[in-house]
């Protein structure tokens, strides 16, 4: 077994205080083990949080929000720029880590982990606008402003596929608008959780705020239902299935709290007939398979126009049998396909191949687990490609599940695959590659006849984007925006201010009372 050590002593986890080298085979609930999912090995373990200390955590932000609203936003940016820094100078390790944890390639691994260089950048330049606005008054001698100012600490949900970046996305944010952040990361990923979390917090002791990044671990019972019914916190986001959504934010909304939800995607790529081939194919494979398809903007299904679809079906499944070699230990370099999270997924990814086989869809390549011995023990699956019956039906693929398989639909019109990729209950990312104008028009018509998505590209992918874009969708996806453009705005609270200096009173609406 490959010796993990030297990796996590240079990320500071083995003289940690939480850090467990050797969990025990039975650790019950207070030590969280991390698993590989390449090789189902133990990694190591994190103790968890228990009541007593959530309560001293809570309470520790509390007093962390009264110092860092305080500081000047720049001045707040400029920890940032550090931690931004800290990030970049642990890239190559971190990646490292998330790879043996959740099992993303390399390449993938490290992406994840620009991500947060990135968000931490925005967030630098954000910590110098942070724009309110100024509206004329219909008084003389007055002024109408709005500013905004710090919300409170601010509670973090992560899901294991992007275990450090998301909560970036969100801590980020959240510390240059004034607040501390508490994050309850997924229990598939507690280590890179836990050294994301050592790192910031190292950064910003560093800058005299050592309590504005805290971690949370433990069970839903233990600590997630507490956090998200814990009125001291204004915002809970939490990025996560839908079904988990739901839950967050009808006990968010119990409160009267605010939530910022980023849920599940079935996100679809439509082939218009002019689509230019060499630019499509490319971006499917990427979308169906990068990650093992465990990107909520996964590419799930696609719609081509009939008149392409057995050329494109004979051209994925050429790719395909490439990336079917491809498969394996997610560290190695050359890899591009590696495990599953854990063996429930697998599970499900059975589950949704033998509905789809039931329904009528022909599989194309794939559909079963990897049974190769030098990957004994890891939870690999074959990329899936199903095409859907002639009716185009498919009931399976209404829903998300979350693994390589790509379903594939044909249409006639444009309307129709419109109608087709948002026949869904969720809508974050999509896509369509077309060289007609006219026909990009339809899929982005600013009537909003065209994607119903929060995401929706042209001759680009559905996975990918980028962070300076608001990221999040619409419908079941939880209507969320997270990075990128003014999704800063969630994680502050509007005041507007009317400034009177006429030097006499006037009502508003013309009104007299004398
Ligand atoms: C997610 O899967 O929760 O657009 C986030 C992408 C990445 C983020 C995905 N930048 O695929």
């Amino acid at each position: 077994m490959p010796n993990h050590t030297p990796l996590f002593k240079r990320l500071g986890l083995v003289n940690h205080p939480r850090f467990v080298a050797k969990p025990p085979a039975q650790p019950g609930t207070t030590i969280i083990t991390s698993h590989n999912p390449a090789t189902g090995q133990t990694l190591a373990g994190v103790r968890a949080d228990t009541r007593a200390s959530y309560a001293r955590t809570l309470d520790t932000a509390e007093r962390a929000f009264r110092s860092w609203r305080s500081v000047p936003a720049p001045v707040r940016g400029q920890l940032i720029r550090a931690l931004g820094d800290a990030f970049r100078a642990h890239k190559a390790d971190l990646g490292m880590l998330v790879s043996l944890e959740v099992g993303k390639i390399i390449a993938e691994g490290q992406g994840e982990i620009q991500e947060i260089v990135d968000i931490a950048d925005f967030a630098v330049g954000l910590s110098r606008q942070l724009p309110g606005h100024v509206f004329p008054s219909e008084r003389a001698g007055h002024r109408i402003i709005e500013q905004w100012l710090p919300l409170g600490p601010i509670g973090v949900i992560s899901a294991f596929n992007f275990p450090a970046a998301v909560w970036a996305w969100n801590a980020t944010l959240a510390a240059v608008c004034g607040n501390p952040i508490i994050w309850k990361p997924s229990l598939l990923a507690p280590l890179t959780a836990l050294a994301c979390n050592a790192i910031a917090t190292r950064v910003a002791a560093d800058h005299g705020h050592p309590d504005i990044f805290q971690l949370l671990l433990g069970t839903d019972e233990e600590i997630a239902k507490p956090l998200v019914a814990d009125k001291r916190l204004p915002l809970i986001s939490a990025t996560g299935s839908t079904r988990m959504g739901r839950a967050v934010g009808q006990a968010v909304a119990a409160r009267l709290g605010r939530s910022l939800l980023e849920l599940g995607g079935n996100n679809a790529v439509i082939l218009a007939p002019d689509a230019d081939l060499k630019l499509a194919i490319p971006s499917i494979v990427f979308g169906a398979v990068g990650t093992a398809g465990q990107r909520c903007t996964t590419t799930r299904r696609l719609i081509v126009h009939e008149k392409l679809a057995n050329k494109v079906c004979t051209s994925l499944v050429n790719a395909y049998a490439q990336v079917m070699t491809k498969i394996g230990d997610p560290t190695r370099p050359g890899t591009l396909v590696g495990p599953l999270i854990n063996a429930h997924a697998v599970a499900s990814f059975e589950h949704a191949v033998a509905a789809a086989r039931a329904q009528g869809g022909t599989i194309l390549a794939g559909g079963a687990r990897v049974k190769r011995p030098s990957l004994k023990g890891g939870h690999y699956v074959q990329p899936t490609i199903i095409r859907a019956p002639a009716t185009n039906k498919l009931p399976i693929a209404q829903e998300e599940t979350f693994a390589p398989i790509l379903y594939i639909f044909t249409y006639k019109t444009t309307q129709q695959a419109i109608d087709i990729q948002n026949s869904v209950p969720v809508g974050l990312s999509s896509a369509m590659f077309t060289e007609s104008y006219r026909t990009a028009e339809a899929f982005l018509n600013n009537d909003g006849s065209g994607s119903d998505c929060g995401i929706a590209n042209i001759n680009c992918g559905t996975s990918g984007a980028e962070i300076g874009g608001a990221f999040g969708g619409e419908k079941e996806t939880g209507g969320g925006r997270e990075s990128g453009s003014d999704s800063w705005k969630i994680y502050m609270r509007r005041q507007t201010s009317t400034l009177n200096f006429s030097g006499s009173i006037q009502l508003a609406q013309g009104i007299t009372f004398q």
